[in-house]
């Protein structure tokens, strides 16, 4: 936890700007969202836990679901041909103990909950953090949107999650930062260029760059990051570089939103979770 020594591990706020680019878009990058310093410590923290080649990994979950919600046959918990993850960081998925001090006070932190409110218009709750490493090598991440864009969401109402991204190391663009097309830019021609190529998505982007539909090709330096709504498709390169991409996400959720009934890998054994009913506190903790 924080101390009288140093400041608390938290995300800058947003500028009007860039509250104004996610409005639109869907999506929006943030310059040093946490000091660099900070992601460095974090980094640290991660590959205390990972290894300093992220091959020790922890996600709890069945197959079933994670290869459902992976849309990948091979995919097992914790490694799968895109990451390699450790997940949940912060918490015990189960109980929602803590189950790492500096994670969970940043992931929990209550700067979240005003970025949400700006971006989203909702106060959020926690839903789970966790790395994801796209190891030396590792596939693309596919075109996709979040599973909070489908029929199979999680959140009533649908759209109820938003995705922070965080370079916990520098990401340049042959070691997979992530590419967005925004909302303004989904139209048929973009759905013509993506299509049958959804796994391959490098083959789409000089294409995309040429219509103007797609985001930059990003360097990111440690503590940048990216947000998303579930309706930003975004997608990434494979990490073409000798070394592992440390990716870390935290993933928060509308505060008011209610369960589907759909699984998913974060509310493996966790109790009091009911269908039609609001996530309980005790794990999905209000952070406003
Ligand atoms: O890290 C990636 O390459 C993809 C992450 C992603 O799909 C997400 O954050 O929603
Ligand atoms: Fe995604």
């Amino acid at each position: 936890m924080a101390n009288d020594t140093r400041p608390a591990l938290a995300p800058r706020e947003v500028t009007d700007d860039e509250v104004s680019f996610f409005k639109e878009n869907g999506w929006v990058k943030l310059d040093e969202l946490l000091p660099r310093d900070d992601a460095a410590v974090l980094l640290a923290r991660l590959q205390e836990k990972m290894g300093p080649d992220a091959e020790t990994v922890r996600q709890p979950g069945s197959d079933e679901v994670i290869k459902m919600r992976a849309r990948q046959e091979t995919a097992k918990a914790g490694r799968s041909a895109t990451f390699n993850r450790w997940a949940p960081v912060a918490i015990d998925c189960a109980s929602g103990e803590i189950a790492d001090e500096l994670f969970f006070e940043f992931a929990h932190a209550p700067a979240f909950n005003s970025m949400a409110e700006r971006l989203m218009g909702f106060p959020v709750r926690y839903w789970v953090d966790e790395s994801l490493v796209k190891m030396p090598g590792g596939d693309p991440t596919r075109w996709h949107r979040d599973s909070g864009s489908t029929d199979t969401s999680v959140f009533a109402p649908q759209h109820s999650q938003m995705m922070v991204w965080i370079a916990l190391d520098r990401i340049p663009p042959e070691q997979a930062s992530m590419r967005f097309v925004g909302l303004p830019h989904q139209d048929e021609a973009f759905q013509e260029v993506i299509k049958g190529r959804e796994t391959d998505p490098e083959s789409t982007y000089a294409e995309l760059e040429e219509l103007g539909k797609i985001s930059p090709a990003f360097d990111l330096l440690p503590g940048d990051a990216t947000v998303h709504g579930s309706f930003a498709y975004h997608s990434a390169p494979k990490n073409s570089t000798t070394s592992p991409r440390w990716a870390y996400l935290v993933s928060l959720l509308r505060q008011q939103a209610t369960w589907t009934g759909n699984e998913h890998w974060p509310l493996s054994g966790v109790e009091g979770v009911e269908i039609g009913a609001g996530f309980p506190d005790h794990r999905f903790r209000p952070l406003g």
